[in-house]
């Protein structure tokens, strides 16, 4: 049977290659998902890419992970920062969740140097640009082989 891999993406993603492409690049979400697809598909994998402005939603799709996919990369976007509950839910499921960003959180503003989820996530990926994504994607597919 085909694994699934979940990409999870949380608030304001979706305005990606529409402002600030200076720090984000210039790829839509929707570019990045094409990526991610046909990664997927040259490694035998697919994937199941979301994104959504509502934490709740976020802590709903990891729940679903677990009965659906066999690991999950996770942009949580400014939640990285403030949610208890994604770190919550990341050590209520058992598939294994990488964390991952667009931009070098660590060269940016200080609140973004804390990650609220990167004690309960397997890894960490940040400042590859979109290519984060495949390289979340990479590790995912490793891990669960
Ligand atoms: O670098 C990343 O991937 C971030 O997760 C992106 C989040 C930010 O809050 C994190 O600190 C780092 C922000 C995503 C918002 O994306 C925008 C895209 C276009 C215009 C404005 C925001």
């Amino acid at each position: 049977m085909t694994r699934t891999i979940f990409v999870l993406n949380g608030p304001n993603l979706n305005m990606l290659g529409k402002r600030e492409p200076g720090i984000y690049g210039g790829k839509t979400l929707a570019d990045i998902q094409a990526d991610c697809a046909s990664h997927g598909e040259i490694h035998g994998f697919s994937v199941d890419f979301r994104q959504s402005n509502h934490e709740g939603q976020l802590v709903d799709w990891l729940h679903e992970a677990n009965d659906k996919a066999v690991g999950v990369a996770i942009n949580a976007g400014a939640y990285t920062h403030t949610s208890v509950a994604l770190h919550d839910a990341i050590r209520a499921i058992s598939i294994p969740v990488v964390e991952l960003h667009i931009s070098n959180v660590h060269a940016r503003e200080e609140f973004r140097h804390k990650s609220m989820i990167a004690a309960a996530v397997k890894g960490v990926i940040c400042g590859f640009g979109p290519y984060s994504y495949v390289l979340a994607l990479q590790a995912l597919d490793n891990l669960t082989r």
